[in-house]
């Protein structure tokens, strides 16, 4: 019975939260008043669409796609050469046309299109109309810097307005656009510089947060000590940041757009024409360069946002992800204004001044529709419900979640307390990878459990399989895979097909493996268990263990380095660091902070390890693989505390271990 209580306490927080998924058994129907003006309302409506869709793919994709124009119609809907997809191939388009040209001939040409408000209130509108125009002279500007189609062009700024334009201006052009996320370092700007190898860089001078500026542009010149490609910087002036301005390289953004004129007919390129390269993380330590290329983008990321969101032209939806996401690019900038919608877009902190700042901007700007991730929901749960209840959030329709896990209890929360249970919620997985979410609830039809994303939207074939490939049985836990190719999948890994081909390919024959883990209930609803392979997700930012590893590594004091993730409360994972000194830099009390400092500086502040534990030596298989797995168990059920003096000798704590089991 001792034992049996000893063991039971020493179940993980992760066991705990797989456990409590797996006994939950609530269903919430969507609100019938809700229902009743939704684009799909019922299962049967659904089930319909995803049977029709299943039976002719390329027919169902090709409906939507005619939706859009198109300058030229493409011969055919989909070529497969596994693993590499054309979609519409023959077809040529513009995304920036579809996403704000059309509308500007329409009557959606004064409706708002970017409502945008800074950390201390301040505001500004802009209207299709207005967008176009500020669009249009930014193309013009790229063309003035010499930029051509295929170019590929850094963005590096925080969230203002000028960020999507300067995303929609080089779709506009055919400049293949990466957004590399303003919290990044200098030396993370350098090699995705370097690997794309931008020809010109767009940044801002500075950006807010919680108060303070941080100096964009100054990390931008750290950057471009050593990116060869680089021909000129662009730079807005957003916090009157000092600046140096290199003669003949740098550029202010208002000077530019001063020169340039009105009008720009946008370029129509080929439907496979890339579109955007995102770098995000893998299980080995460089970045991948995910590209996405125009036609099929463009159509699901479109045709997802519509139905999943349920989207109405009286709608305002805010996005609560950064543009230097994927989440921000397909559901903030392409998808919203593919449909015409009103975007909210809020450059600063969810809990600035106050932790009330998300709820009075729901009621402020009357929001309808929120979408936002489970650790911004976890931060507001701690911070107390006095926070939220004290406005008025009767505006909002619709919730949705992203980018990890949901646990029911959060799940709970942001039904009764932020959704006053008449909301309903779409929990919507999907990857920078696959462009757009793939598994999500309909909101007018899918009856929703908490804590799953429920089922495959149409023309999605997703199943979990067991590692020969076959599919699993209800509720047992396998690989999640999808098994037909879909117009938003990413194309490659920015040159490197090699590494396209083995990280997703070759786990499983002639299906995408998605590096998640997953289980598919009695209702064939996912259950996502979390990633299989060494990529952790941090506050919902996708992090590879190997590149803190590698940054690590890079610092001189360290011989050897592993890292792995525990469950947090907050942040859904929390970064341990197990750090082998050199013997000659034992016992210096500094260098925790230090190598905090330093991953910091290396990629950026998202990546710090949480705790820093000192080991005498690593421990390893015979074949030598570090013991991760060990590693895992002991950074969840043991906090080591202590000064720098304190090592994990590991051949202890192995003997112990051993002992345990014994008992
Ligand atoms: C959009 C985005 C992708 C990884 C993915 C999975 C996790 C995303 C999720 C989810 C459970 C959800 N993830 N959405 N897990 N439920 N609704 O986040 O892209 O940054 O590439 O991360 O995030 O593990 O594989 P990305």
């Amino acid at each position: 019975m001792a034992k049996e209580r000893k063991k039971s306490s020493q179940k993980t927080a992760d066991q705990e939260s797989i456990s409590s998924v797996l006994s939950e058994k609530r269903k919430f129907s969507p609100p019938p008043d809700f229902s009743e003006k939704a684009h799909i309302s019922s299962m049967e409506e659904y089930e319909k669409l995803y049977a029709e869709a299943a039976e002719d793919p390329e027919q169902y994709w090709e409906g939507i796609a005619e939706s859009f124009y198109w300058d030229k119609k493409w011969d055919s809907v989909l070529e497969w050469e596994s693993p590499y997809a054309k979609w519409f191939n023959g077809g040529t388009t513009n995304i920036c046309y579809n996403a704000v040209d059309r509308h500007v001939k329409s009557w959606r040409k004064n409706k708002a299109a970017i409502i945008w408000e800074g950390e201390e209130g301040e505001q500004r509108v802009l209207t299709y109309g207005e967008l176009h125009r500020q669009v249009s002279k930014f193309a013009n500007v790229l063309k003035i810097a010499g930029i051509k189609p295929g170019d590929r062009v850094a963005i590096y700024m925080g969230m203002v307005p000028e960020l999507a334009i300067a995303v929609l201006a080089c779709a506009r052009v055919g400049a293949v656009h990466n957004v590399i996320f303003a919290g990044f370092s200098a030396h993370a700007i350098t090699e995705r510089v370097n690997d794309s190898r931008a020809k010109l860089i767009i940044c801002a001078d500075g950006t807010k947060r919680r108060g303070k500026t941080i100096n964009l542009k100054g990390i931008v010149d750290e950057a471009i000590v050593d990116t060869p490609s680089v021909r000129s910087v662009i730079v807005l002036k957003v916090t009157n940041e000092d600046v140096h301005m290199h003669d003949g390289m740098d550029h202010w953004w208002h000077d530019l757009m001063g020169l340039a004129l009105d009008h720009n007919d946008p370029d129509f390129v080929d439907a496979e024409h890339p579109l955007f390269i995102l770098y995000t993380s893998g299980s080995t330590g460089k970045p991948k360069g995910i590209l996405h290329t125009t036609g099929g983008y463009m159509v699901h990321a479109a045709n997802s946002f519509k139905y999943v969101f349920d989207i109405k032209d009286d709608d305002i939806y805010w996005c609560t992800a950064d543009v230097g996401w994927i989440t921000g690019h397909s559901y903030l900038v392409y998808g919203p204004l593919l449909n015409g919608a009103t975007i909210m877009m809020y450059e600063g902190a969810p809990n600035y001044p106050q932790w009330d700042r998300f709820w009075d901007i729901v009621n402020r700007h009357k929001i309808t529709i929120l979408y936002t991730a489970p650790t911004a929901i976890r931060a507001f749960i701690r911070a107390g419900d006095e926070w939220v209840t004290k406005h008025d959030l009767s505006s909002l329709r619709l919730l949705g979640t992203v980018g990890e896990p949901i646990n029911p209890k959060a799940w709970m929360w942001y039904h009764t307390v932020i959704g006053k249970e008449k909301c309903p919620i779409v929990d919507t997985w999907w990857q920078t990878e696959t462009g757009g979410i793939l598994v999500s609830p309909l909101p007018g039809a899918t009856p929703t459990k908490p804590g799953t994303a429920t089922r495959p939207l149409p023309g999605i074939m997703v199943d979990v399989v067991r590692k020969d490939g076959s599919s699993c049985k209800p509720n047992e836990g396998g690989y999640l895979v999808i098994k037909k190719p879909w117009p938003s999948m990413l194309r490659t890994i920015y040159g490197d097909n090699k590494r396209y081909e083995e990280t997703y390919w070759s786990e499983f024959k002639d299906m995408y493996f998605t590096g998640d883990g997953a289980r598919k209930d009695e209702d064939g609803y996912i259950w996502i268990m979390g990633r299989v392979d060494d990529v952790v997700n941090v506050s919902g930012h996708r992090l590879g263990t190997s590149e803190v590893e590698s940054a690590l590594v890079a610092h001189e004091a360290v011989a050897e380095a592993a890292v792995v993730s525990r469950p947090d409360e907050i942040k859904g994972n929390a970064l341990i660091a197990f750090v082998t000194l050199k013997d000659e830099y034992e016992g210096d009390m500094k260098l925790r902070e230090d190598l905090r400092n330093h991953v910091s500086r290396e990629i950026g502040p998202i990546a710090k390890p949480d705790e820093i534990r000192w080991a005498k030596g690593l421990p390893k298989t015979r074949s030598g693989k570090i013991m991760r797995r060990l590693l895992r168990e002991l950074a969840s059920t043991k906090e080591i505390k202590g000064d720098v003096t304190t090592l994990e000798d590991f051949g202890v704590l192995e003997q112990l271990r051993e002992q345990e089991e014994e008992d």
